[in-house]
């Protein structure tokens, strides 16, 4: 196993940036995880930058250490975690990106290397899903955001980061008797957008039941609905509040604080995750890089949560 650069002799400031200055992947035979970006954001309907956050992700991942506590892992030592660099998308055409992507998180996944993913805005997530189920079929899903991301279209377009999970069901990438969105809240167009998306099979954790029923209540309720199904993970950094994820392109107040949200990712222990992203972080906007080592705690939790799983 390769571990990350020893921050005892090299300072973690130093040198260039990987994820949790993890080795590339052109640096190990074989990777159990790698941490991938997706530097695209022509999908957003409100403020860009998305693209630039795999590379501010990485930067601030510079301090995550090797033990993780609240998971009770060291996960570069349990299985082999590199950092997949960049899937270079073509910024002038969603469509030419998607394909993209898809065929990119394939090949990354032909050898049984599980992806978690630094977006970009949230489009990437339908071929990420594409990608994911040629492998294991449709599968459940866990959908952290502040927004339901079920629209149909945008100025008649159907790939954008309001519609990914749409296309989604419409493809029958789901299994939609276990798929959620958790932390949703803000101003909607209209009553519709529910009942549209309760019509598509999701179950809804608003921002405020996860304030009402609390970590544990909500971690058992999703649970239950995952069973041992197949689980993809998509987090949309903006469930977080403003407060505590001020770099993103479409705010709503009232969100959950980072505490919750790594905490729930936790409670997601022994379930069949397969793949996830931390998407929408825009580091034009954000302050003292509160946003982008937000994301970089989330994804090492989820990397920790594959390497749990890869190691048994
Ligand atoms: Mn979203």
């Amino acid at each position: 196993m390769i571990g990350p650069v020893d921050s005892s002799k090299i300072p973690r400031y130093a040198g260039p940036a990987t994820f949790a200055r993890l080795p590339r992947l052109d640096q190990v035979a074989h990777a159990d995880v790698a941490v991938v970006g997706v530097p695209f954001d022509t999908g957003v309907s409100y403020r860009p930058g998305a693209r630039f956050a795999p590379s501010a992700v990485r930067e601030a991942s510079r301090l995550l250490r090797p033990y993780n506590p609240g998971l009770d892992v060291s996960p570069f030592e349990r299985v082999q975690v590199a950092d997949g660099g960049d899937i270079a998308v073509n910024p002038f055409h969603i469509g030419e990106a998607i394909e993209t992507i898809e065929q990119a998180a394939a090949d990354l996944q032909a050898e049984g290397t599980k992806l978690v993913t630094i977006g970009g805005d949230h489009t990437i997530a339908l071929p990420l899903l594409r990608a994911v189920s040629r492998i294991h079929g449709p599968v459940a899903l866990l959908h952290f955001d502040a927004h339901l991301d079920t629209w149909d279209t945008y100025f008649g377009e159907p790939y954008t980061h309001g519609t990914p999970f749409r296309r989604a069901v419409e493809d029958g990438i789901l299994d939609t008797e276990a798929i959620s969105h958790v932390g949703t809240r803000g101003p909607l167009y209209g009553k519709k957008d529910l009942e549209d998306d309760r019509r598509l099979g999701f179950g809804i954790v608003t921002s405020s039941d996860v304030m009402r029923r609390g970590v544990d209540e909500t971690v058992d309720a999703l649970r239950q609905r995952i069973g041992s199904r197949p689980l993809y993970v998509s987090i949309d950094i903006d469930v977080l509040d403003p407060a505590h994820a001020p770099g993103t392109g479409t705010p709503e107040a009232g969100g959950m604080t980072s505490r919750e949200l790594l905490e729930i990712v936790r409670g997601l222990r022994g379930l069949n995750l397969v793949g996830a992203d931390v998407v929408e972080v825009a580091p034009a906007y954000d302050h003292a890089d509160i946003t982008s080592v937000a994301a970089s705690h989330v994804a090492y939790d989820l990397v920790s949560l594959l390497a749990l799983k890869e190691g048994q």
